[in-house]
């Protein structure tokens, strides 16, 4: 059964009255879902197939070719990997590209808005930093550009990992040269009669994760951060009651902020304000859905809408002109619920098209000029509104965002003293048990985003700092966990006096999806800051994505675990019909890079579970035991 967990369940209604169906109601239709499909036990890699095995040992245990259940469970897993790698990294080649564009001077809509940040990623590349800031952006987005072409060097970028991490991928041969080569290489050896032992097919998946976790994904970050500026913590809204009910909404819903961020600026263009007043709205209000909502959030300010299941309900409010999408988690289903009322879908992407939406392209050289025809085609939507369909709901919730590596150095260290040494020493010293990284989707198979609430809040209670992206992060932000004051509502006595000190929440937003990046740096630095053993995987560090759907998650999931940090998932991988498979995620695989799956749908548990792998890694590295019992909260 989905789990709505009760939220925003009058707009599911509207939607049912109008007759169309939510991603709750599409999800209830596929019940019960394909058992060879959730165990990995089918497969239609050649035209010999598609083939299944039973799964109760009677039926077939082999395919057509002779692949068994760890072959052909390991190679669906190998390209779910894959393509999550393949998504995230595309989307760093994008902003890398547009960086270039910017220093050849043929994008005027965009700037260096963080010349500090270029000058640093000059120093990795090997460039003088001391150039003229359009030729080093020139520079420097030539040499991430090569990262994805490799042939022979591994991509830079792993310099960043502790020396132990590094060594353990050379050895285990899966440090990845190139950022499309490893992903090629799955695709290839898992074609039928390539690679068919589920280990080494598995190691090619680390492999391609790898490049994605410290290059796609992390160049897509700091570009990113270039381009459109470090973030710094900001507060802002977040959820449905941030649209307004007599301004133009306009919504911008995907991942990749090239556009989205140009057309924060068109919406304040003094045209554009006129236009609208002249429409008869009081002005225009720009909120963000998934990742493009905290690219823009923890840059520019803005208000989130919501996450990705609550795109739909975002239409349902009668209230939005206009939704303007790139590109990855928009879903299909969109169209049909807009057909229900006069929003204006709005494809942008040349990769990402919908029947029944708009095309209107992007262009990086003409953004600003795409940008204001967009927000002019949701102003000129305006009186289209039915004014007896506008169901706004009036929850909005504070949050802060726009934590990194970088700038934790400061809120913790102070201007003159920064360092991560107040985290390691309050680590050490047992004030905090751990730091866990609670990330990814949130999906109706769970409890529609809940679930990481209830896992964060346990958490918190047992003094362990938590760090969080993507949809994870907004579902906390709706339940006030990203704010100081969360500290004295739900952290224990350790987090909570390391909060009340240095003035930040207990949760901190780092990012959209591509940022988890970030964390792997915050968890180098932890380590080079020392005392906290040699290695990622020496640390009490634990992730969880607990409500996970993408496969751009499983690519996240990998890399961490690649990197030396176990994580937990809420529905298991499509791995469990193939038992060697699975003992080899879910227990071995820790022996040869520290990290592991962990299968745990309820989040207490799956909290605890992280709790017991912190206490045992302070264990070996003969730290106090936590310094404060759990904190007595309810959750
Ligand atoms: Fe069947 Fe093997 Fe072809 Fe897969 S690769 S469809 S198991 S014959
Ligand atoms: S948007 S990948 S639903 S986190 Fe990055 Fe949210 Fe998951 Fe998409």
């Amino acid at each position: 059964m989905a789990k709505d967990v009760k939220k925003n369940n009058n707009l599911k209604n509207i939607l049912k009255e109008a007759g169309a169906a939510t991603v709750w109601d599409r999800y209830e239709a596929q019940l019960p879902q394909c058992g060879f499909g959730q165990l990995g036990l089918c497969c239609k890699n050649c035209n010999l197939g598609p083939c299944r095995i039973d799964p109760f040992g009677e039926g077939a245990q082999v395919g057509v070719c002779g692949a068994d259940a760890d072959t052909i469970s390991a190679r669906n897993f190998a390209r779910h990997v894959a393509a999550g790698s393949a998504c995230h990294s595309d989307h760093g080649r994008e902003i890398a590209q547009t960086l270039l564009l910017v220093g050849e001077g043929k994008a005027p809509s965009y700037d260096i808005k963080s010349p500090e940040k270029l000058r640093m990623i000059a120093v990795e590349y090997g460039i003088d930093p001391n150039k003229d800031i359009k030729e080093l952006a020139k520079l420097v987005a030539t040499k991430m550009l090569e990262e994805f072409g490799k042939q022979k060097e591994k991509i830079t970028f792993l310099k960043r990992a502790p020396k132990k991490q590094q060594e353990i991928w050379d050895k285990l041969k899966i440090s990845p040269v190139g950022i499309d080569r490893p992903i090629v290489e799955v695709m290839s050896r898992t074609n039928v009669g390539v690679d068919n032992d589920y280990k080494n097919i598995t190691l090619g998946a680390m492999k391609a994760a790898l490049a994605d976790g410290w290059g796609g994904s992390m160049i897509a970050t700091e570009a990113t951060d270039i381009l459109f500026g470090s973030p710094k913590a900001i507060r802002a809204k977040v959820n449905l009651g941030v649209l307004k009910e007599d301004e133009v909404n306009i919504i911008i819903h995907g991942h990749v902020p090239l556009l989205s961020d140009v057309i924060v600026t068109a919406a304040q263009d003094d045209e554009m304000i006129k236009l609208a007043k002249e429409k008869g709205a009081k002005g225009i209000t720009l909120s963000g859905v998934c990742c493009t909502a905290n690219e823009i959030l923890m840059r520019r300010g803005v208000q989130v809408a919501g996450n990705f299941l609550q795109q739909e309900l975002a239409i349902a409010t009668g209230a939005v002109e206009a939704m303007v999408v790139d590109l990855q988690c928009i879903m299909p289903g969109l169209t049909k619920v807009a057909s229900c009322f006069h929003t204006k879908l709005i494809s942008t992407h040349p990769k990402a098209k919908f029947p029944g939406m708009t095309h209107i392209e992007f262009i990086e050289e003409k953004a600003m000029e795409i940008a204001k025809g967009i927000v002019k085609t949701a102003v000129e939507n305006y009186p289209n509104r039915d004014k007896s369909k506008v169901t706004i709901p009036k929850e909005t919730m504070d949050l802060v965002a726009g934590f990194t590596p970088e700038n934790i150095f400061y809120y913790l260290g102070g201007k003159f003293r920064a360092t991560y040494r107040p985290l390691n020493d309050g680590i050490i010293s047992g004030r905090l048990r751990g730091i866990a990284g609670i990330v990814g989707c949130d999906n109706p198979k769970l409890e529609s985003g809940q679930a990481h609430v209830t896992m964060v809040k346990e958490l918190l209670r047992n003094d362990v700092l938590v760090v969080q992206t993507g949809c994870a992060a907004l579902a906390c932000a709706q339940d006030g966990l990203l704010v100081p004051e969360a500290a004295e509502k739900y952290a224990g006595e350790g987090l909570r006096e390391i909060c009340n000190t240095v003035g930040i929440p207990p949760v901190l937003h780092l990012g959209s999806c591509v940022d988890n990046s970030r964390i792997l740096i915050a968890c180098s630095n932890i380590v080079k800051e020392g005392g906290l053993g040699n290695g990622i995987d020496e640390f009490p560090v634990a992730g969880a994505a607990i409500e996970w759907m993408s496969e751009k998650a499983t690519a996240i999931g990998l890399y961490f675990i690649a990197s030396g940090v176990p994580v937990v998932l809420g529905t298991p991988l499509p791995v469990t019909g193939a038992k060697k498979m699975t003992k080899f995620l879910t227990e071995e695989m820790e022996s040869l890079c520290g990290g592991k799956w962990v299968f745990e749908p309820d989040p207490i548990k799956a909290a605890q579970f992280m709790i017991g792998h912190m206490d045992k890694k302070r264990e070996a590295l003969k730290l106090k035991p936590a310094m404060y019992k759990p904190r007595l909260v309810k959750v």
